[in-house]
Order: C-alpha cells, then sequence, then structure tokens
C-alpha cells in the first residue's frame, strides 16, 4: 500500500502529494517544521514538539489555521493511516503560496499544513557502539540576532553548508561554532560533555532548544547527575571525559573523536550510556497512544 501524506485537511497518496511551486516555504525557506517519533505506537514527547511548532511559527509571525489539538489529532490519526509502530514523523507548516516577491501578507492565510509518516532511518548500530568522529565546520552558526536558533524554520541553509564541511572531512555531524567561536550545537543534534561526573551542555539561547536534550536534562536530575548550561570553547570539548550528542533520530550518540582528538578513554564513557538506557525506558512509557 502506498504511504498517505496529510495534506491541508486530507489524506493523499505519496506519490500525489505535491505543493505549488509558489509556496513562500519552497521559494524562501519560509515555514516551520518538526521532526517527531514514535516508538511502538507511543509518541514521543509529542506535548513539547507541538509547542515548539507553534512558537517557531508564532516568533516568524505565521498563524496556523488549525487549534494546536486539531493538529495533534491529524498527527495521530497520519500514524493510523499508515499503520507504522516505530516511525519519524516529519510535520511541515509553510506560508503557503503567494506570488514572487518577499511579503508573506501575499500568502494564502494559515499556510500549508503537511504531515509525512515514514520508517525511522537509524544511525548504524556500530555508531552506538564505537561513538562518531565528528569534525568542527568552518561555517559559522548564524548570528543570533538574525536569526534565532530557537525557530525551527525550513531555512537549514547554514546547517546544510556545515553539514556540507562534515561531509568533505567524512565526518556524520559536524559541529558548529557561533560568530565569537563558541560550541553552539551540531546540524542537526545538541551536543553534551561530560566532566568530573557533571553534563555540560551549550546555553539554550544559542542553539536550538532540543527535545531530546531537555529529556536528558530530565533524567539527569532524577539521578542526581549535576546538568548545566555553559559557554564552551572547543579546547572544553577535547578535554572533555565523555561526549554525546542528542536529536529525535540519533537519540543519544557517543562521540569519541572530535577533530583528531580522541575523547576521554576512545570508547562511549559510562554515563553516555547509563543515560542512553534511561532514554530507552522513557520511550517505552512517554509519549501519546495511538
Ligand atoms: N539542533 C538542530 C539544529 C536540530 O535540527 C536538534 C538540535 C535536536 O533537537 P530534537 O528536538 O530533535 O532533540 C535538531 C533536530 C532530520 C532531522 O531529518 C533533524 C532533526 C530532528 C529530526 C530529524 O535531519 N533536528
Amino acid at each position: 500500500m502506498e504511504r498517505k501524506v496529510y495534506l491541508n485537511g486530507k489524506f493523499v497518496d505519496k506519490s500525489k502529494a505535491k505543493i505549488s511551486v509558489f509556496d513562500h516555504g519552497l521559494l524562501y525557506g519560509d515555514g516551520v517544521f518538526e521532526g517527531i517519533r514514535s516508538y511502538s505506537r507511543l509518541v514521543f514527547k509529542l506535548r513539547e514538539h507541538m509547542d515548539r511548532l507553534y512558537s517557531s511559527a508564532a516568533a516568524i509571525k505565521l498563524k496556523i489555521h488549525m487549534s494546536k489539538s486539531s493538529l495533534t489529532k491529524a498527527v495521530l490519526d497520519t500514524l493510523n493511516k499508515n499503520d507504522l509502530d516505530n516511525a519519524y514523523i516529519r510535520l511541515v507548516v509553510t506560508r503557503g503560496p503567494g506570488d514572487l516577491g518577499l511579503d508573506p501578507r501575499k500568502c494564502r492565510r494559515g499556510g500549508c499544513i503537511f504531515i509525512i509518516a515514514d520508517k525511522i532511518a537509524l544511525y548504524p548500530r556500530k555508531c552506538y557502539e564505537k561513538g562518531l568522529h565528528i569534525v568542527t565546520a568552518k561555517t559559522r552558526k548564524n548570528y543570533v540576532g538574525a536569526i534565532n536558533p530557537n525557530i525551527k524554520s525550513l531555512n537549514y541553509l547554514n546547517n546544510i553548508l556545515a553539514k556540507i564541511d562534515g561531509i568533505k572531512k567524512k565526518a556524520p555531524e559536524a559541529i558548529m561554532l557561533t560568530d565569537n567561536n563558541y560550541v553552539a550545537e551540531c546540524t542537526g543534534d545538541n551536543i553534551f560533555i561530560v566532566k568530573r561526573g557533571a553534563l555540560f551542555t551549550p546555553p539554550r539561547n544559542i542553539s536550538l532548544r532540543g527535545i531530546t536534550q531537555q529529556a536528558v536534562m530530565e533524567i539527569a536530575k532524577t539521578k542526581k547527575i549535576k546538568v548545566k548550561e555553559k559557554n564552551m570553547r572547543l579546547n572544553k570539548i577535547y578535554a572533555a571525559n565523555e561526549c554525546f550528542l542528542t536529536g529525535t533520530a540519533a537519540e543519544i550518540i557517543p562521540v569519541t573523536k572530535v577533530d583528531g582528538r580522541i575523547i576521554g578513554n576512545g570508547k562511549p564513557g559510562r554515563m553516555t550510556c547509563e543515560l542512553h538506557a534511561a532514554f530507552h525506558e522513557l520511550t517505552k512509557k512517554d509519549g501519546k497512544r495511538y
């Protein structure tokens, strides 16, 4: 059976799920999105994803013409329609079709809403057992005063350029620094380090407030592990006892080498593994059932 995509209130076959070439999501990257995941028919942190979507939309003055509860129901309906137990959900709201000028007021009110549910592409098991070897991207993060990193917008060019920097060095992820050389995050993941038994992650005003990052911070608190948001230069990462990345797709993935420097003893750290195990437990019980 062909996958069904939710598109502006209707379910359409994947091959027929099309939007206008005049859509400002395409013409200008003018729109917002969420990447959500389900585990054994439980949608992980759905409320948090919906809240972030609506606050991203508000930040770009995009009024979503559906209530949060009806859009949440549409996400669950899409999963049921496609009969997926473990899924990746891409929820997108664009500014909608307009004319060839930037003016968002010329676009159809409420924009264009679509939801894709598909199988999740996982990092190979080997990456979790050995840890990732990552590098620092040459491309800096957009200046916070120009684009707030907490808007999860369709304009990912900054991250794609950093991803290309990583690909050139055969790295699966790349660290992005702010314009004044603080570690912010990776192209699609947040970053943590462990130092002397405590957890550190960059402040959330210079990176996306990741939902996985938030979950890790909550797990750490229940385990009485100290967690701190901290401005860090690269040397702090190089000197860490452990390092890992968090994201909806990656969950919690160990990092064992950064820019050719071995982190800790070169193996996934004890705390990283403990947090990953606890995270897995959380995905089994924390979620909206469908
Ligand atoms: N930073 C950035 C820049 C991201 O894009 C994260 C951190 C982690 O956030 P969450 O809320 O997922 O813990 C992201 C998330 C994809 C894909 O298809 C990308 C993300 C999430 C899901 C899928 O590449 N990025």
